[in-house]
């Protein structure tokens, strides 16, 4: 695969946050090894002169998605604590461009692209193809590769920056990702 940034590129991170890692609410077993691969292409992009966004699960802390309003997640990722901040060590430059989603109490948005104008946001600034990474493969990641597809983005998911919630999950995300025309770039790429 051809792997060479070029002007168009973006790097989309999505939800590298406390909540989704080793020890958070809803941690994704080994999320915080994405931190490393992201950190590497953080600099690739800079190199590149690309620009770099990075989504961010925002909810408020009675959010309907929590296991305690009866939705499906436990508690995690409320608006200011600790458990949503975005990992320490993810070495993100300070003109990034941060996406906050899952604002709204009644309504969940794994997507970047479902919470705000965000396809014509990135079309204006001459994008026209993302580098996917982040948490969760099965969920957020997955999703924001569909939307990014139906906005008519061409996507790579950066497979070693990505971690699944769930082993099996993480397969049918990638199947389907893949029927949406997402290339999968196994490895890290180190090059
Ligand atoms: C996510 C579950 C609930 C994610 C967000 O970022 O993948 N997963 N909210
Ligand atoms: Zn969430």
């Amino acid at each position: 695969m051809n792997s060479e940034l070029r002007t168009g590129d973006a790097l989309f991170i999505v939800d590298v946050q406390n909540d989704f890692c080793p020890g958070g609410a809803l941690a994704v077993p080994e999320g915080d090894a994405v931190v490393p691969v992201l950190n590497r292409w953080i600099k690739r992009a800079r190199a590149a002169s690309l620009p770099i966004y990075a989504s961010r699960d925002w909810h408020p802390r009675e959010h309907s998605s929590f296991e305690h309003q009866d939705g499906q997640w436990p508690q995690h990722c409320v608006q200011g604590t600790e458990g949503a901040a975005l990992h320490p060590e993810l070495a993100l430059p300070d003109d990034a461009r941060i996406l906050d989603k899952g604002t709204k109490l009644e309504r969940d948005e794994y997507s970047a692209f479902q919470a705000g104008p965000l396809a014509e946001e990135l079309r204006g600034a001459g994008i026209n193809r993302l580098w996917l990474g982040g948490l969760a493969q099965d969920v957020c990641v997955r999703q924001t590769a569909l939307d990014a597809r139906k906005a008519g983005f061409d996507v790579v998911l950066i497979e070693a920056a990505t971690r699944p919630i769930d082993a099996e999950g993480g397969r049918e995300a990638l199947e389907e990702m893949r029927n949406a025309g997402v290339q999968v770039m196994p490895g890290d790429n180190k090059a």
